[in-house]
């Protein structure tokens, strides 16, 4: 009874449950035992890294007092827990968030210059943790903070990467990756759980028991060993627990006698193969060998989390399990199709190994699991080569294929057979398996598997067809001294592939899109044919950000300013009190000190420029930033080129003409590009080439500058933010499923300029239009205008005819920049024809920023214009988004500890 009770957090005055009374002078003797009994470090000295260290433990010790007991509560209350399962975790750096939310950022500041440091330096000491890609890690990371702040039942599940996302390095070649080694010092956050650790198997053969039932036998084992991660709530004792797998060979793998006998890497062969699971995220996937590794770590997460809950469910009913209460225990959110192993990895468990029928494991199957949806590009939904999943997960597919049987069925009974065209098109939409034979049941139903293959992909956040210059100079390569022979025409086979969007779809009991529109599109054109069939499965989960980190911890300048003029800080809590803001939009004494916040932060940004490019900019100039992946939906590749635009038209002025058009710009682009996605790297060398020659040029002064800050996370991030005054969201409309930084950005009083796109179309409704700088075609105009460009039929304006002539008279180097500039104009072999129609949107988006330089240079309509957006921004506290998910999906309620 006690679980459904939810107590209201605002009643419960706060307190924190700690080993040391929270006062600087025992804060800092904390640190100090740390420094010397948990060292690190030698001795002699006490340096920064070693006061990073000590500290990160003095307020780990905090938070295990916390996190201990909030495991315990839940376990004896035996509540229904929600646990997001997700490929990343884009966390940031743990320090200041921790200490910001245990609310002892004070005491923690007062005892670091007791021991004369400042918490600022000893906080950037810590390496930041890159376990995530983008948005999709950094939403899942955000979801936690609010989990824990909400008094929420959840914990995280994810994989333990030794390297994070590589290290960008911006050299005159464009970006260079390297391996970021963040664990190379130790992690003080994580703990070791030696006694929680599951077999995991891949590869073998299914047999019968002799009890009748499937066994999975033989194979490769290896082990997957937990670390825990305390994720502390803000005002409030909770702690929740993120959960990340690290895999290791079972004891005994290690092979003594052959390295005595000399074959020292033999004998340690079976130890790389199982540490090497949990190596890189995303590791390069063009072999066999690298689908292989990405599918053994999406089965890792899936399999040691799914063995993991499954446990703690049995524990926790005691002597006493009945299978049917596991949905009313657990709810298994798979945050893109990343984790959708976890359906047929249930299914096994529970069938296998807990005896249930098919029909039962089936029904909590579905009642446990729900998908959220993060792109509609189709290249980026999943799909896994049917071969590959047959070795490596043999019982798998074995229920996968059956689901796939079910569904075909559900699909024939629905649409029935006098059609056989429809029928063939339905089941080809829907489903699992593609260019599959259909089950024997149905062999004469119709249909054949299509002859032609899509175009194979399988990956995230690139896409494999984008390399048409590489691919055309292999093609020469091999086919360079061959004329004269025959090559005989190979017989294609479609590639018989694992659709994992469709498998989600099918196992879990919601799917949500992450804004509206994006919502929308998912029904609409994405699983359109599955909304027919289930039309309450599909529902929208605007995404939001935690304004913990994101407002209250990066912008400390401005949150006191909102503190003051609300009169309470608990719009860290409660994000509607911002709206409060809006009645003093025209206060001029607000408006200054709007202003003196956004100068302090822009000096910051500043010092980090000088920092990382050795260029000098202006704090007075307008800071317009674009900080994301680089992708070529996403059109870094239209800000530049209207960078360029605007670069050429000032050179064709007088100094004192220029001065009088435009509005004194630094352009900030920060973002990394994968590693293998060609066309995105030249983005970044064009962007760095353009940076070069503005940036040098005497006329120009302080007039332009463009920066390319590398090495783009979750700090940089923190630092960029506050400091920005217009920020650029401006995706070929459609394609961008949300954006979060959006979100941020408006939250520190940043006005952005975008399209009706993800998110922006709901922040544009909040913050008044008026407010948001919008240009480009619209979603429902993209299909037709495609169209008409593969026609021939659309006629580049004259502008943009004229910034692609100036790219090309090489006035940013030697390179003319045919791949880049040709893709625009779908030239033969450079790709696909303007399809993120950056040629259509030039104009309106040259158009907008005309208006943006006018707006700015009225400063007090400007401030207005920033207040409002922070004002209207509560919408996007990530708070609000997870109490959606926990009563629409999750069905979990708060629990807070006594
Ligand atoms: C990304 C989208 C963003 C969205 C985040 C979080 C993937 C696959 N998708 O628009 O591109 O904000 O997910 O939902 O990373």
């Amino acid at each position: 009874k006690l679980a459904d009770a939810v107590i209201d957090s605002e009643q419960e005055s706060f307190s924190l449950l700690s080993p040391f009374a929270p006062d600087a002078a025992s804060v800092a003797s904390s640190i100090k035992y740390h420094s010397e009994f948990t060292p690190l470090f030698s001795p002699e000295k006490f340096e920064l890294p070693k006061a990073f260290f000590a500290t990160a433990q003095s307020v780990r010790d905090a938070l295990i007092v916390n996190w201990n007991a909030t495991y315990e509560y839940y376990n004896r209350l035996n509540v229904k827990q929600a646990y997001y399962l997700s490929m990343e975790f884009l966390q940031g750096r743990a320090l200041s968030n921790a200490v910001g939310n245990l609310g002892l950022t004070g005491t923690y500041a007062d005892a670091m210059k007791k021991l004369g440091f400042d918490l600022e330096s000893v906080a950037s000491q810590e390496p930041d943790p890159a376990l995530g890609n983008g948005g999709l890690g950094r939403l899942a990371s955000c979801f936690l903070d609010s989990m824990a702040t909400l008094n929420y039942p959840a914990w995280g599940y994810g994989l333990r990467y030794k390297y994070g996302l590589f290290k960008q390095r911006i050299t005159k070649d464009g970006q260079e990756e390297a391996a970021e080694d963040w664990l190379e010092l130790s992690n003080p956050w994580e703990i070791v759980r030696n006694d929680v650790s599951y077999p995991i198997k891949f590869y073998g053969k299914v047999v019968f028991g002799s009890d009748g039932k499937k066994l999975w036998i033989g194979g490769e084992d290896i082990v997957a060993v937990a670390y825990d991660v305390p994720i502390p709530g803000y005002k409030t004792k909770t702690t929740i627990n993120l959960r990340l797998w690290s895999t290791k060979a079972p004891s005994g793998d290690f092979d003594l006698s052959s390295y005595n006998s000399g074959k020292h890497t033999e004998a340690a062969e079976a130890l790389f193969n199982a540490e090497k699971i949990c190596y890189v995220l995303y590791p390069g996937d063009e072999s066999i060998e690298g689908k292989a590794l990405r599918l053994k770590q999406q089965y890792t997460l899936c399999s040691a989390s799914l063995q993991d809950i499954v446990a703690r469910f049995e524990t926790r009913a005691g002597g006493n399990v009945n299978w049917e209460e596991f949905p009313e225990k657990v709810a298994v959110q798979m945050n893109d199709t990343h984790p959708t192993l976890c359906i047929p990895e249930l299914m096994r468990i529970l069938m296998d190994l807990k005896g249930l029928s098919w029909e039962d494991a089936w029904k909590i199957t579905q009642r446990t699991v729900a998908y959220t949806n993060h792109t509609v590009l189709p290249e980026a939904l999943e799909k896994w080569s049917l071969e590959l999943m047959e070795k490596l997960l043999p019982r798998h597919v074995e229920i996968i294929e059956k689901i796939d049987e079910e569904l075909v069925r559900t699909i024939v009974s629905e649409y029935g057979t006098a059609d056989p065209g429809l029928l063939e098109e339905k089941l080809k939409a829907m489903r699992i398996l593609e260019n599959v034979e259909l089950p024997s049941a149905f062999a004469d139903v119709i249909v054949k598997p299509k002859e032609k293959p899509d175009i194979a992909v399988n990956t995230i956040g690139q896409f494999e067809d984008v390399q048409p210059v590489v691919e055309k100079e292999q093609e020469e390569e091999e086919t360079a001294g061959k004329e004269e022979e025959v090559i005989p025409e190979p017989t294609v086979k479609p590639p018989q592939m694992v659709r994992m969007a469709n498998l989600a779809v099918v196992g879990g009991h919601a799917v949500n899109g992450v804004a509206e529109i994006h919502s929308e599109i998912v029904k609409k054109d994405v699983f359109n044919e599955f909304v027919k069939l289930w039309p309450d499965k599909f529902q929208n989960k605007t995404n939001g950000v935690t304004p913990r980190r994101w407002i209250s911890f990066c912008n400390p300048y401005l949150s006191d300013i909102i503190t003051n003029w609300i009169g309470t800080d608990d719009w860290v809590l409660n994000t509607e009190k911002l709206a409060e803001l809006r009645k003093f939009a025209d206060n001029e004494d607000l408006q200054s000190e709007w202003r003196a916040a956004k100068k302090k932060n822009k000096l910051k940004v500043v010092s980090l420029i000088k920092e990382t490019t050795g260029y000098t900019v202006s704090p007075d100039a307008m800071f317009d930033i674009q900080i994301k992946r680089i992708h070529e939906y996403k059109r870094q590749l239209l800000n530049i080129l209207g960078i360029v635009y605007r670069y050429k038209k000032m050179k064709e002025m007088s100094a004192s003409e220029m001065e009088k058009a435009f509005v004194p710009r630094v352009c900030i682009f920060g973002g990394k590009a994968f590693a293998t996605y060609v066309q995105a790297k030249r983005i970044v060398k064009f962007i760095t080439d353009v940076a070069s020659t503005i940036n040098h040029d005497p006329e120009i002064g302080d007039l332009l500058k463009v920066i390319f800050v590398p090495d783009y996370n979750v700090s940089v991030a923190e630092l960029l933010i506050p400091a920005s005054e217009l920020s650029q969201h401006i995706s070929t409309a459609g394609m961008e499923a949300s954006g979060t930084s959006n979100m941020k950005f408006s939250m520190n009083g940043c006005i952005l300029i975008g399209t009706l796109d993800g998110a922006n179309v709901e922040i544009r409704e909040e913050v008044g239009e008026e407010n948001f700088f919008l240009f480009g075609a619209q979603a429902h105009e993209i299909v037709n205008l495609r169209k008409e460009r593969a026609e021939g039929k659309f006629v580049p304006d004259p502008t943009f005819e004229e910034v692609k002539k100036f790219v090309r008279s090489g006035v940013f180097g030697s390179n003319n920049y045919d791949e880049l500039i040709g893709s625009l104009e779908g030239n033969e072999g450079f790709g696909r024809a303007d399809y993120f129609l950056v040629g259509k949107d030039f104009p309106s988006y040259i158009e907008c920023q005309e208006k943006v330089d006018e707006a700015y240079r009225d400063q007090k309509k400007w401030t207005r214009m920033s207040i409002l957006n922070t004002a209207g921004s509560f919408k996007f506290s990530s708070d609000r988004t997870i109490h959606e998910y926990a009563k629409d999906i999750w069905n979990i309620k708060q629990v807070k500890l006594p």
